[in-house]
């Protein structure tokens, strides 16, 4: 039987917002559970014990197949697994993962109360939660009448990606896996520069410092929000850049707060493989030939492909993480 639950999440302590993504990513990846929906990433006061480091908060619907109990072990073991360690009560964590209400399921265990006993009280949970979830019912009323009650100051939203897979990734592959060759690409085949800039067209591109100096004159891709990962290179006309990841999510967070957008990694071979956990689909080109490559491309374990199409000198693969 099919059930749909909503889970708190929180940290206080280390790279928050990573904590929360890998342990989305981690719940979604448990066979049996799916990450429905996931609320943006909430910058809360902390509730109870006053002396320790704000939280990030949000809240996740998801739909599992198993007994809330078996939930709530597999939670338990995310927070074990991303270095949870119990000690004091209301305390400082690196992550907190709350079962908060599984549809039509009511229950008064001592390790498992459902709903969860403080949910109708606490600002950190019910404002993720009514964004998410606003006409869910719980002891008699909506999650929103619930949220317009509480004292909700002091909350505001983070500015920091909240997908756990919020990438798409887009590579031209050679018959050996390789993808450049002395900082720049093997070849430039005028169908795969067509079917790029369209796929990337109006989204957001991430790259890395070498990938940004192999663009002809070092301008930025037309048409599309350019930004550079790369401890290194400072101020550039026409990119963003961003020293390193929690700068990228914050820098992401901020350009997609408004409107969704993809954000494609575009290259190269360090930027795959530092993003590959955080991409849900990529685009691949399959190049014929090989070209001596001196960079290579990642393996795509966990992906499978979606659809695959020919075109005259190259074959256009799709994959997607199952
Ligand atoms: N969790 C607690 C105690 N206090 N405060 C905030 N803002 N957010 C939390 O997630 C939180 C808290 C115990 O789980
Ligand atoms: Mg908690
Ligand atoms: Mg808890």
């Amino acid at each position: 039987m099919v059930r749909t639950a909503y889970i708190g999440l929180g940290a206080n302590l280390g790279e928050r917002g990573e904590a929360m993504r890998a342990a989305l990513r981690r719940l979604s990846e448990l066979d049996g559970i799916r990450v429905e929906r996931v609320s943006a990433f909430y910058e809360t006061p902390p509730w109870g014990k006053t002396d320790q480091p704000s939280f990030l908060n949000a809240a996740a619907c998801i739909t599992f197949d198993r007994t809330p109990e078996e939930l709530l072990a597999a939670m338990q073991c995310i927070e074990r697994e991303l270095g949870r360690v119990r000690h004091e009560h209301w305390g400082a964590r690196t992550i907190d993962l709350d079962l908060l209400h599984v549809d039509g399921v009511t229950s008064a265990q001592e390790q498992l109360t459902l709903p969860h006993p403080y949910l109708t009280e606490r600002a950190f949970v019910l404002v993720p939660l009514a964004e998410i979830a606003p006409t869910l019912c719980v002891d008699g009323r909506m999650v929103s009448v619930w949220r317009e009650e509480v004292d909700a100051s002091g909350i505001v939203r983070a500015p920091e990606v909240s997908a756990p897979y919020p990438l798409e990734l887009i590579a031209a592959v050679d018959g050996a896996g390789g993808i450049g060759r002395a900082g720049h690409l093997l070849t430039d085949c005028p169908e795969d520069m067509a079917h790029f800039r369209r796929t990337t067209m109006d989204g957001i591109v991430v790259m890395g410092r070498r990938t940004m100096e192999s663009l002809p004159g070092r301008h930025p891709l037309v048409g599309r929000t350019n930004v550079v990962l790369s401890r290194t290179v400072q101020a550039l006309d026409g990119f963003y850049t961003v020293p390193d990841s929690s700068a990228l999510w914050r820098l992401l967070g901020q350009l997609t707060e408004e409107k969704e957008r993809p954000i494609f990694v575009i290259g190269g071979a360090e930027c795959y493989h530092l993003l590959l956990p955080y991409v849900w689909r990529a685009y691949v080109t399959r190049l014929s030939g090989s070209y001596d490559a001196d960079v290579f491309f990642p393996s795509l374990d966990g992906f499978s492909m979606t659809s695959s199409r020919a075109g005259e000198d190259c074959i256009f693969e799709v994959y997607e993480r199952v």
